[in-house]
């Protein structure tokens, strides 16, 4: 039975697919990596954390000696690098923490492969970032590169730092080009999840009828457009890709995008929400409203970045070809599970 790495076990796609390695595929073990905190935060790993197969060890990719030892401690079959600081915005501020997170993380664990294990198969979770959203039509493998973030910067080096490893050592090592993506598990600070938790809010307050302040939900660029996927399906196409009897890089997408303000517009007229916004006014004076003309949504200019991806938009060809993956969630199963987690989470 194989024994499966997880870097970053606790965020969205680390446990959804540590779910799916050991209660689909049979997996005899699978370590994750964690980092220390002080109040540990474990709901994204429920039901993992009693799992008898499931190791958590605490570590930080950013110490190469650490990563060596794992790989000379265990005999790890897949290697799944998950961990990032994968916030873009916040890539802005801490550009050179966003750098050691996300390319020397990278390199450190490539290099425990290498010496220490290199039989182990490498997964990297690359980024639709990377591309920058200068393409007109659905980005494959083969469009060029432009990213417009630190995190981008970050991700492109770990990019090809990985096809680098196998190209010149022969390394199994392939990467994924994951548009967005999303699940209940979604980080807080993310658009998607800021939104449903907004309209959760409102949802309470409309109910509850206190007489309190209406949560005003703050939004950046309400143009911006993007391929949002589910983070369950991914999971599966990240398996697939280190199944396959060569390595290669695969876009993982649904081929659909959709505006900020389109998400917006779909969590508010969930059944459970039904409320209709309006749009008042332009740029960083837009408002929206609810039926009864108040104000529940406003553009606040401290959400822009200083240089923005317009749109993204995946063309997914080769994972339906090469690795017979496609998206099955659709995407208002995954706003619907969203609103859901959100109203249970507020309630
Ligand atoms: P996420 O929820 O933000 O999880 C990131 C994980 O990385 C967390 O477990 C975090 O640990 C861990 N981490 C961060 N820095 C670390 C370090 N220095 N050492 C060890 N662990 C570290 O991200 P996600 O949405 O699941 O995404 C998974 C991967 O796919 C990321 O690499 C992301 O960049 C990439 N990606 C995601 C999307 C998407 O739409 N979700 C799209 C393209 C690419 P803590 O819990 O301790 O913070
Ligand atoms: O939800 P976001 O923060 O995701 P973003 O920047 O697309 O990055 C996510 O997807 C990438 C793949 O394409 C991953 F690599 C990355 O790790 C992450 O998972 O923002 C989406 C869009 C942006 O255009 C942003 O400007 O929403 C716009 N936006 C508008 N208002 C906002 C907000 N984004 C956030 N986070 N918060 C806002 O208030």
């Amino acid at each position: 039975m194989k024994t499966a790495l997880i870097t970053g076990i606790s965020g969205q796609d680390g446990s959804y697919l540590a779910e799916l390695l050991l209660r689909h595929q049979g997996y005899g073990n699978v370590i994750g990596l964690t980092r220390r905190k002080s109040n540990p935060d474990t709901v994204n790993l429920k039901e993992l954390v009693d799992h008898p197969s499931t190791l958590l060890v605490e570590g930080d990719l950013e110490d190469g000696g650490f990563l060596s030892q794992l790989f000379s401690i265990y005999k790890i079959d897949e290697c799944y690098n998950l961990a990032a600081q994968s916030f873009v915005a916040y890539s802005f501020k801490n550009p050179i923490g966003t750098l050691m997170a996300n390319t020397l993380g990278t390199m450190n664990l490539l290099e425990a492969i290498r010496h220490h294990s290199p039989e182990t198969r490498f997964f990297q979770a690359s980024t639709s970032e990377m591309y920058g959203g200068f393409h007109n039509d659905p980005m494959s493998e083969k469009h060029d590169f432009h990213p417009r973030s630190p995190y981008g910067t970050s991700k492109l080096a770990a990019y090809w730092h990985t096809v680098n490893m196998r190209e010149a050592f022969g390394l199994f090592a392939c990467n994924g080009i994951l548009f967005n993506h999303e699940s209940p598990r979604r980080g807080s600070d993310f658009v998607t999840q800021k939104i449903v938790r907004g309209a959760a809010a409102y949802k309470i307050w409309k109910d509850s009828g206190d007489g309190s302040e209406i949560p005003l939900l703050r939004l950046g660029n309400l143009e911006a457009k993007r391929d949002w996927g589910d983070a369950r399906d991914f999971v599966r196409g990240m398996w697939l890709a280190i199944q396959k009897d060569s390595p290669g890089d695969y876009v993982l997408a649904t081929g659909i995008a959709r505006t900020v303000r389109e998400f917006v517009e779909i969590a508010f007229r969930h059944s459970s929400i039904d409320t209709q916004i309006t749009w008042e006014g332009e740029g960083e004076q837009e408002i929206g409203k609810d039926p009864e003309g108040r104000t529940v949504i406003a553009v606040d200019s401290q959400f822009y970045r200083p240089t923005e991806v317009n749109a993204l938009l995946g063309d997914w060809t080769r994972a339906r070809e090469e690795l017979d993956w496609k998206p099955e969630i659709s995407f208002d199963e995954t706003v619907n599970d969203m609103v859901q987690a959100a109203l249970e989470r507020a309630g």
